[in-house]
């Protein structure tokens, strides 16, 4: 936990005068470290995000920021140009006094943008209207970024959803077995060998060309979108550190897996969790309604099939790092990557059984 004290260093450095007046920290995120602090700065209040970026996780923490200040760029003039608030739309960061786009202080990498106000994020809803908002959200985000120079972008993390080599990489810790956890997963490694044949359906897609290459969010999840206070509808699309070229089945599919689901995440009576068709629905009536139009015949007809292949994908994650100790994502206590496995898992169970409705949802807003 970071001190106050090194949180306002760290401010100063990005040119912040004023008062500080308190902070939070954020602990939805899995990866990097979070907290508002409030200042006051000639009588108002001014709210900013500082952030350490988790520098095990990327590696070359400035190519991401280039990656991320220049597409909010690109975004800020589309959404002025349609008529909206780029200040609530998209992101905003600061410089360092010295003019970098982040602060290496020997321990940490910081940055700091604006906090969006007024605004909250979501890790588990029930209401369909919230979530066609968020697809509409991230279709929007979709649409915005369809023309934008893809080559300009750096891979912040390779091979980020190549799902087959996440598997290889879930074998490699089992035999490797680093931290003697390997015998309370036998199940689970089973079950996700047993998919095996799924792990490579997207890439093989876009080998053969059915499916391209887009400018893609990676990481769709639920709390990755701010949502107003007032309207309660989908504004921003946030934690933009894995935009990278991909496939909208990645985005398309790790949204249905993490907000269409009946339980949390981390939920461990498995009994609770399922996937919700209603809210399956509503989200693909969302999503489509901003870019059905872009999209091909391959990329529609694996819509339902995406989100079981990204659900298995993070289950595979969550189990890999189970293995190897947990390096990756953050964790409460010790089994809770294991819990998340299995908690994706028994998902990937519930999509299997829902997929040909699954399906046919989607065939039915295509055509309506
Ligand atoms: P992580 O990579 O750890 O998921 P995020 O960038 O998603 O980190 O930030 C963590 C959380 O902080 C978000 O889920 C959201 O609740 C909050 N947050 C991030 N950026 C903003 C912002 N600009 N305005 C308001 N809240 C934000
Ligand atoms: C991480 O950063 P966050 O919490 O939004 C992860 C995603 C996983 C997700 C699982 C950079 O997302 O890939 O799907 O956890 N982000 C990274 O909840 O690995
Ligand atoms: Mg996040």
């Amino acid at each position: 936990m970071e001190s106050f004290k090194k949180i306002i260093d760290v401010c100063r450095r990005f040119g912040i005068a004023g008062d500080p007046i308190r902070y939070k920290t954020f602990t939805d995120g899995h990866i990097n470290a979070t907290f508002l602090i409030v200042f006051s700065e000639q009588g108002t209040l001014k709210k900013y995000l500082v952030q350490n970026i988790n520098t095990v996780v990327f590696r070359q923490p400035e190519q991401l920021m280039e990656n991320v200040i220049s597409v909010t760029h690109f975004l800020r003039k589309k959404i002025r140009a349609a008529g909206g608030d780029p200040e609530r739309e998209t992101l905003h960061f600061l410089k360092t006094t010295d003019g970098q786009l982040c602060l290496h202080d020997g321990e940490h990498c910081w940055r700091i943008y604006r906090f969006i106000d007024d605004s909250f994020t979501y890790d588990l809803i029930e209401d369909a209207a919230i979530f066609r908002s968020a697809g509409a959200g991230f279709g929007r985000f979709q649409r915005l970024l369809a023309d934008y120079p893809i080559e300009n972008l750096y891979e912040t993390i390779p091979d980020f959803h190549d799902t087959p080599k996440r598997l290889a990489a879930l074998e490699a810790a089992a035999n490797a077995d680093a931290v003697g956890r390997r015998h309370e997963v036998e199940a689970e490694l089973a079950f996700a060998l047993a998919r095996k044949a799924d792990a490579g359906v997207a890439l093989q897609l876009l080998q053969d060309g059915k499916v391209p290459l887009r400018v893609t969010h990676n990481d769709t999840k639920l709390n990755n979108l701010l949502f107003d206070n007032e309207t309660k509808e989908s504004i921003c699309v946030i934690d933009l550190d894995t935009i990278m070229p991909g496939l909208s089945l990645y985005d398309f599919g790790d949204a249905i897996r993490f907000g269409a689901k009946t339980a949390f995440e981390d939920e461990p009576d498995l009994s609770k969790v399922s996937i919700s068709l209603d809210l399956f629905a509503a989200y693909t009536e969302g999503y489509l309604s901003q870019c059905r139009d872009a999209l091909t015949e391959s990329e529609i007809s694996h819509l339902a099939f995406s989100a079981k292949l990204m659900t298995y994908e993070c289950g595979v994650r969550f189990l890999t790092d189970y293995l190897c100790g947990d390096g990756y994502f953050k964790i409460d206590y010790p089994e809770h990557n294991l819990i998340r496995a299995r908690n994706q898992f028994k998902m990937v169970e519930e999509i299997e059984k829902k997929l040909p409705e699954m399906e046919a949802i989607v065939q039915r807003i295509i055509k309506t």
